[in-house]
């Protein structure tokens, strides 16, 4: 089984995060690693928390020549801004964020529980996807995440965007400030992004992650608990600030007749030696899962995050001491981060693919995981080719 757990506070000593049952064999291309969490540093509307940190994540154990060994890796974000001892405690929870009911949970004061909570921990989870991401290259999947909305303001790609192959949408994606697929649209986005800022206000918005290439067979329909599409709404729900995950057209199937809403199997001999073995689809609403199983189709979510909670123009609260009416506590914050919610959700995305990966094809080594994905295809196309 392949899992991670994170540890650590948005103002202690770091950020780290457990990797465990990762396949020995790959190469821990630290350079990546390092990319991925630079990316979720940067997009248009980041505050000043970011001025402070150059995020890199130190491998502190597991590996060998640059070489993962099979054995628990742990990787340490470092924070720069580590005060955690001296920052003063708060009274006046944010709607919205997880101090009320935190503090009365646990019994703490709101510090501990927006230490905890703070987006700062996804670091670690950056961290972690990124290493499943050099996981799933070993095996051609690639995994392609963007921001699809900001605000009110659209920036879903054109059609013909999403042929282009995943290496060509992501220089798409790096050449926009915001993590666009839509560069040519970003003015509209950041105007709506410097207005909120400008009045105190904060904005959300939607992010698309994109798996391609992976095999058919990930996940199962034979138990709830197993099933891809359920682990990826899990794995999107639980990032900060995430309202809503939608797999494929999602939403909009519900309003659509069943002969609209899926996506018919055409067999194409060219194709046998391809991901899809044949089996064809000329439409994906399904997103690349049916029955709780990849299909081979790219898989696509979506995921909705609400605006910030933290407000200079705070919203009204009560002091938890004198339950007097006052505005929530400001401490600085960002006006809008949907675009390193797009880089959080890309990489937490790949650690669920790769940990189906494993569930399926066995996980001590990448040669071992290549062999049976091979014998696996290779036994369909004799059954069925
Ligand atoms: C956050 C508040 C801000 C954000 C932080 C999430 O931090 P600070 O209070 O230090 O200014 O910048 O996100 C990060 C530090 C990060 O690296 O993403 C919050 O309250 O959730």
């Amino acid at each position: 089984m392949l899992t991670y757990l994170t540890a650590g506070e948005s103002h202690g000593k770091g950020i780290a995060a457990l990797v465990d049952g990762f396949p020995a064999g790959v190469t821990l291309d630290a350079e990546f690693i390092a990319r991925e969490l630079q990316r979720r540093q940067s997009g248009y509307g980041r505050g000043g928390r970011q001025a402070i940190e150059t995020d890199a994540a130190e491998i502190l154990t597991g590996v060998l020549h640059g070489v993962s060994m099979g054995s628990p890796i742990l990787l340490w974000v470092k924070n720069r801004d580590y005060k955690l001892e001296s920052m003063p405690e708060l009274t006046r929870p944010r709607p919205g964020h997880a101090d009320l009911t935190g503090a009365l949970k646990y019994g703490v004061g709101i510090r501990p529980i927006l230490e905890r909570s703070s987006a700062r921990e996804t670091a670690g989870r950056v961290a972690a996807g990124a290493l499943a991401q050099l996981l799933l290259r070993e095996f051609g999947i690639e995994v392609v995440g963007y921001v699809e909305r900001v605000g009110a303001v659209d920036l879903a790609p054109e059609a013909a965007t999403l042929a282009f192959t995943p290496t060509e949408q992501r220089r798409l994606r790096d050449s926009s400030e915001l993590f666009s697929l839509r560069p040519d649209a970003d003015d509209a986005a950041k105007g709506a992004i410097d207005a909120a800022k400008e009045s105190g206000d904060t904005l959300g918005g939607v992010v698309v992650t994109r798996v391609y290439n992976a095999p058919f067979g990930l996940g199962t329909h034979a138990q709830w608990s197993r099933k891809l599409d359920g682990k990826l709404a899990q794995a999107v729900a639980a990032i900060q600030a995430f309202k809503g995950v939608e797999i494929g057209a999602g939403f909009e199937l519900a309003s659509l007749p069943g002969s609209r809403a899926h996506d018919e199997i055409l067999w194409d001999e060219a194709r046998v030696r391809t991901r899809s073995l044949g089996f064809v689809r000329p439409t994906n609403r399904a997103g690349g899962v049916e029955g709780g199983m990849s299909n081979s189709e790219p898989i696509v979510v979506r995921g909705a995050m609400k605006p910030i909670p933290t407000l200079r123009k705070p919203l009204r609260s009560i002091d938890l001491e004198t339950k007097e009416a006052v505005e929530a506590s400001f401490e600085r914050s960002d006006a809008c981060a949907i675009s390193a919610a797009s880089v959080v959700m890309e990489n937490v995305v790949a650690f669920e693919i790769a940990a189906a990966l494993v569930e399926k094809f066995g996980g001590d080594s990448v040669r071992e995981i290549r062999e049976r994905i091979e014998l696996f295809e290779e036994t369909i196309r004799n059954r069925f080719a």
